[in-house]
């Protein structure tokens, strides 16, 4: 991948031409468009190449600056796309390199259930997935309604063989049933399970799950093992902190509050008697040990839909190391905070640097992190753009003037911005 703006910088220090003052300014650059409500991208560990999940049911791999015209996996004929059904994560085994394992989570056709289910590269084709290799690992039983269905895969740093997955409550509002606090339902959690090896080997179409220690059932037989945590609406974009493990968690609100939390074993988020921090079903049985959001925003002010992002760990942009990057799909907000410990510090709006007319406009459904660290925006309306450094003005003016670089990069950059804004925005997919 073509790195111009990481190159010239990297010219700046070599060649002494002016030692750049705090390098703040950042730009969404485009690396791939043209793609069917995109949802989620990500990398496995090592390795060069970005897939990007449709919410039709594709995988698709960026490689080398393009988007392979063969599609990594096809699920479309196995997804149902209504609402906010689809093809909503995947996850990379971390000893994909030597297990080509990786995992998906997505809502059947038929059933209308969500399924994870895994399968494995191809051992001769590194681009194609051996769709004889698939296995359920688990299902969650949905109600007939086609919102808050979560999807978010990951395997958290440090613990290999945990894979982690998001539910939503399963909709409409207002949690009919209260299923978010109810620990025999499997929705409105994060479940965790130790999947490290198939614990059925004789069933070739399971691949079984252990339970790890720590989940919240801890042995007892009426609440579901696989649960981590619970009492949330629809989690439905999360990560770890590669660095440090800390578990981001991006929970949708209903009408009145967005909320960040941090990932803990056994915690209670409060869905859907807290909102946040407000109050929402006051008749509700009293929760002793709620676990309020880190930071909590408004719909009035910022948006009414949070998207989960990443904390960056990338090398390419100096002074953003640590910093946690989300975003509001209804609203078109891009933001940023660092997380302390205990609260959050340097909140920054950033929508005005990585929202464009002439780039990723908005309708952004989630953000990826590659191999390398860098953070990718995903939008609805079929781009991905790389979160990328704009040098100060007056050095990249004398670079470019020094370097005849000028047309070169002028010509690069009308080819990245064209005909990828066609699209209208798109609204029928509100994670809300
Ligand atoms: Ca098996
Ligand atoms: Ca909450």
């Amino acid at each position: 991948m073509i790195k111009p703006f990481s190159a010239l910088l990297a010219l700046v220090f070599a060649t002494g031409l002016g030692a750049p003052a705090a390098f703040a300014q950042l730009q969404t650059r485009i690396v791939a468009s043209g793609l069917d409500r995109p949802l989620f991208a990500t990398s496995p560990a090592g390795d060069s190449r970005l897939f990007i999940v449709e919410q039709g049911g594709l995988i698709k791999i960026l490689q080398n600056g393009t988007v392979q015209p063969t599609p990594f996996l096809d699920l479309s004929d196995s997804v149902n796309t209504e609402g906010e059904r689809g093809l909503l994560g995947m996850a990379f085994d971390p000893n994909f390199a030597s297990n080509r394992r990786f995992y998906v989570d997505y809502i059947d056709k038929t059933s209308l259930n969500t399924v994870v289910a895994t399968y494995q590269v191809s051992a001769t084709q590194p681009n194609v997935a051996d769709i004889t290799s698939r296995q359920t690992v688990l299902t969650v039983q949905q109600p007939e309604f086609s919102n808050h269905k979560a999807g978010w895969l990951g395997f958290r740093p440090g613990e290999s063989g945990n894979l982690y997955i998001a539910t939503g409550d399963g909709g409409f509002r207002d949690d009919p049933g209260n299923r978010a606090q109810n620990l025999s339902s499997n929705l409105g959690k994060i479940l965790r399970v130790d999947v490290s090896s198939d614990r059925l080997p004789n069933d070739p179409t399971q691949y079984g799950y252990a339970i790890p220690d720590g989940n919240v059932a801890g042995g007892n037989p009426e609440i579901n093992p696989e649960i981590y945590a619970y009492g949330l609406r629809n989690p439905f974009r999360d990560s770890f902190d590669r660095e440090n493990g800390t578990f981001y968690i991006g929970d949708v609100g209903q009408n009145a509050r967005e909320e960040i939390d941090i990932g803990a074993a056994g915690a209670n988020y409060g869905w859907r008697k807290f909102e946040g921090t407000l109050e929402n079903f006051p008749n509700d049985p009293q929760i002793s040990n709620h676990t309020p959001p880190i930071f909590e925003y408004n719909h009035t002010a910022d948006g009414a839909s949070v998207i989960g992002g990443y904390v960056y760990r990338g090398s390419e942009i100096p002074g953003l190391e640590g910093t946690y990057f989300f975003a509001d799909f209804v609203n078109d907000k891009v933001m940023s905070f660092r997380f302390t410990g205990s609260g959050i510090t340097d909140l920054t709006d950033r929508t005005a640097e990585l929202l464009s007319p002439t780039g990723i406009s908005g309708n952004i459904t989630s953000f990826g992190e590659d191999a390398s660290g860098n953070l990718y925006l995903v939008s609805l309306n079929g781009q991905v753009g790389q979160i990328a450094l704009i040098p100060e003005p007056a050095s990249y003016a004398m670079m470019l003037g020094g370097m005849g670089l000028i047309g070169v990069w002028a010509r690069r950059k009308r080819k990245l911005e064209s005909g990828t804004y066609a699209n209208l925005p798109d609204r029928r997919m509100h994670y809300r």
